[in-house]
């Protein structure tokens, strides 16, 4: 699906809308997308002059392989453990392919440090798998590319989301929407390949998640996955074709920067102001004593104060 395919399906996401909200000043190249969509049966009229998803697509291995880029190899599961265990598991494609395992529910899904991932039905627990060779720092940035991409699928559906370090997408309120989990292969100082998971709370009732959690459907009222999915890989392929704009998005979109911040560790706990990202995604943090980096695989909590 094109790009501009993309962005209408996930803006459809939450319901049905007239084509004026749908952004984009591309009036007749608009229409030209529309067409295509409505031929291909992922859009269809609704009722006031509106355009709606079409009713066939479904959030299974037929609807994703509809939407989703031929060069993804697409892995679906109702159900499985952890996404990032199951990406792991099968070979890497090879590039320009990447690999995209996504399942409806997970039994085991994980965080950092061995963490548990509550994963209901009606969140996107996906994982790509990218085979391009990369130093640990583009590895980082490529992290950074997936937490942007969740902010801006937010963002077409109205909901304002912000990155907070070091893996988290967060709502206003600090509500966690998002985590990403990115997963390298190493080999000799560079990463072979790298299975970026995440996890987005999607169409879920955020009583149903722990608390501190919290969903685009409570912002948005029910939600189509589904059609999330596209414009969520459109976009993390696009930051990770920039990583200096990514750095500088992520740190523009930050709830973390310019804000007080408590950084729990296993060496104890570091109390002070986050300033600034460092190259290898280290935060500095200015504290009474001075300034500190801490690296994003030492930290275990991150709090804000
Ligand atoms: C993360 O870990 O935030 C990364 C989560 C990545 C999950 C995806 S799902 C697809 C792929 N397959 C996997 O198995 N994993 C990835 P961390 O920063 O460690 O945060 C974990 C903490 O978030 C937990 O200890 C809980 O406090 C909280 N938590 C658990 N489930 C949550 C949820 N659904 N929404 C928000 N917070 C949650």
């Amino acid at each position: 699906m094109e790009p501009a395919a993309a962005r209408v399906c996930a803006a459809l996401a939450a319901g049905p809308r007239r084509i004026e909200a749908l952004g984009g000043n591309d009036g007749p190249c608009l229409d030209r997308t529309l067409d295509v969509m409505r031929s291909r049966a992922l859009i269809a009229e609704a009722e006031g002059g509106r355009l709606k998803l079409h009713q066939s697509l479904s959030f299974d291995g037929s609807g994703l392989q509809r939407i989703v880029p031929t060069r993804y190899l697409v892995t679906y599961t109702p159900v499985t453990d952890s996404t990032n265990r199951l990406a792991q598991s099968r070979s890497v494609p090879e590039p320009p392919l990447r690999r995209l395992v996504v399942a409806r529910e997970q039994t085991g899904g994980r965080g950092r440090f061995d963490r548990s991932w509550e994963s209901p039905a009606g969140g996107i627990w996906a994982t790509v798998v990218d085979g391009r060779s990369r130093s640990p720092t583009a590895a980082w940035t490529d992290q950074l590319a997936m937490s942007l991409a969740v902010t801006d699928v937010a963002a077409d559906i109205g909901v304002d989301a912000l990155v907070k370090w070091p893996n988290d997408v967060v709502d206003p309120d600090g509500g966690k929407l998002a985590g990403v989990l990115a997963e390298a292969t190493l080999a000799g100082g560079s990463v072979e390949h790298l299975c970026c998971g995440v996890g987005l709370n999607a169409d879920i009732d955020p009583t149903s998640l722990p608390s501190g959690a919290t969903s685009l459907r409570a912002h948005t009222g029910s939600i189509a996955p589904v059609a999330l999915v596209a414009r969520l890989l459109e976009r993390y392929e696009a930051w990770q074709a920039d990583p200096s704009a990514t750095r500088d998005a992520w740190m523009d979109r930050s709830a973390t920067l310019g804000r007080p911040v408590v950084v729990l560790q296993d060496e104890g706990r570091l109390t002070g102001t986050a300033t600034d990202l460092g190259p290898d995604g280290e935060l500095v943090v200015e504290t009474d004593t001075g300034t500190t980096t801490v690296s994003p695989s030492a930290v275990r909590r991150l709090r804000h104060r």
